[in-house]
């Protein structure tokens, strides 16, 4: 007879075999895809312990399904520059889960975009948007193209050859895209547009992130910011800490720094940091976000512009010197992996007490382990960045029902969201048996409910 702490530790082996098995085919189905096999490893190691207490999700092959999209296109985009010359991009958008709701996820365009970028984010969108609670898959797209230095005529004719594609694939109940890094207000704009144009009607649940005059929600623009400080504070609040008299240093001075900058400085704190792609200034006395918002909002200018207005405070160039500022509370809003083991060693030894991953996937799977080794609160992006998502289906609810609540509501449906995805993840953590460990808490709750709904629905 086994004893029990035998047959305990063989279930452990037969889970991490299946986890471990499953990840090598992942790899060798995706090779060079170094981004998209972070984000699968992070989740995978994750999940060990919901198979070694369910095996019926590796008996019916759930990991082999949930980490092969539903479908992947790819597609070309030309237009013509100013000059008059004929541009070649590549457009991608994967349509990764669909078993809780229609595919949703925004599009990046910036230079680096590749299958691996859309493939890992998409991957993440699949758990993020099952944590809001909200009846949405997962998925993500973009392209190459560079918003950078490009003139608005440029912009409009690149997302309408984009959208002309794309149209072909999305609709208000199979696939709604949103904005991310280099898709904001003015390409949603064309981008809705052109649909509306193609389509020959009025679909507004097409796109999230539209302009409140024509179907946008309300504190959608705000909400990935704002959920981000939300989240933290929750994590803040439950070790009797708070944002109040804290130093924060945000990096990025896009979308999400911009309203995570605005709520931390709402609830008391000081910000004193912020970057974009060539550089960071540190204001000691707090950044003056009037300045930042016209810079980057209105005129899409470099950040080092902010000192000839502010001569008291400094610029450097570099992004990743951001995190050498001593800071209570980080919270990296840019690109993946702009946090490294060595930038997270500087951190703790500051001693930071708390990182909100703003962005999607900022820190290194070596970062996360030196906070959980040096008891940092640590919010995995997920979880922490989920509110902007979660704010885009209210946006397809309110386009459902033709009609559009009001900031404050809609602000506080957010606060409710970003607390239940922070609880459920904090019980999921403990329940699985790592207390405390977000990472694996939001992974399992975010999983659960996407694998049960792929149980019932059959080998599809
Ligand atoms: P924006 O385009 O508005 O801003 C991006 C910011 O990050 C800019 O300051 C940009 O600098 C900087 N940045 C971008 N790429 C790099 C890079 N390779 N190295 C250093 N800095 C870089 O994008 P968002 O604010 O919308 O997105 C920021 C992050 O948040 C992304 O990870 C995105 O996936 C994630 N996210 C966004 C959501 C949303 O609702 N918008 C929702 C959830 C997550 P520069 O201008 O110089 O390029
Ligand atoms: O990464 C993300 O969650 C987003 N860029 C927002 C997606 C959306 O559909 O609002």
């Amino acid at each position: 007879m086994p004893t029990i702490v035998e047959t305990k530790q063989t279930d452990t082996q037969i889970a991490k075999d299946y986890v471990n098995r499953v990840y090598e085919a992942v790899i060798k189905r995706n090779p060079n895809e170094s981004e998209f096999h972070q984000a699968v490893k992070e989740i995978f190691d994750s999940l060990v312990p919901v198979f070694e207490k369910h095996p019926k999700y590796m008996e019916n092959g759930i990991l082999e399904r949930i980490s092969e999209p539903e479908r992947m296109i790819t597609f070309r985009v030309p237009w013509v520059d100013d000059q008059g010359k004929v541009q070649v991009n590549r457009g991608f958008r994967v349509q990764f889960n669909s078993n809780i709701g229609p595919y949703k996820g925004g599009l990046r365009f910036h230079p680096s975009v590749n299958a691996s970028i859309i493939k890992f984010l998409g991957f993440e969108q699949i758990f993020k948007n099952s944590l809001t609670g909200q009846p949405i898959g997962g998925g993500k797209g973009g392209s190459d193209f560079d918003p950078k230095g490009k003139s608005d005529g440029e912009v409009m004719r690149f997302t309408q050859s984009f959208m002309t594609e794309l149209a072909k694939h999305i609709g208000p109940d199979v696939d709604v895209p949103a904005g991310d890094i280099g898709v904001g207000a003015r390409e949603i704009g064309y981008m809705f547009g052109q649909y509306k144009r193609l389509r020959g009607g009025y679909e507004a649940g097409i796109l999230t992130g539209k302009g409140v005059g024509y179907g946008g929600s309300l504190t959608r623009t705000e909400a990935t910011g704002y959920g981000t400080v939300y989240f933290v504070e929750e994590m803040l609040k439950d070790k009797g800490l708070s944002f109040d008299g804290s130093t924060v240093v945000v990096s990025g001075s896009g979308n999400v720094s911009i309203y995570a900058i605005e709520k931390a400085t709402q609830l008391g704190a000081k910000v004193v940091a912020c970057s974009d792609s060539n550089g960071y200034i540190y204001d000691k006395n707090g950044i003056n976000l009037e300045t930042v918002k016209r810079l980057k909002e209105v005129e899409r200018k470099r950040i080092s512009e902010y000192v000839a207005e502010h001569p008291e405070a400094e610029y450097h160039e570099g992004c990743a010197g951001i995190w050498l500022i001593p800071c209570d509370i980080a919270l990296p809003c840019a690109t993946q992996n702009e946090i490294d083991e060595a930038s997270a060693k500087v951190l703790v030894n500051n001693g930071v007490k708390a990182v909100g991953e703003g962005a999607n996937m900022p820190s290194t799977l070596e970062a996360i382990d030196i906070f959980h080794e040096n008891n940092v609160l640590f919010g995995p992006a997920k979880a922490v960045n989920a509110g902007g998502v979660a704010v885009s289906a209210l946006e397809m609810a309110q386009n459902s029902m033709r009609l559009s609540w009001t900031f404050e509501e809609v602000d506080a449906k957010l606060q409710e969201i970003m607390t239940n995805i922070y609880r459920n993840s904090v019980n999921a953590a403990a329940e699985y048996g790592h207390p405390d460990n977000l990472v694996v808490g939001a992974n399992i709750a975010g999983f659960l409910k996407v694998a049960d709904a792929m149980m019932v629905q059959g080998v599809i």
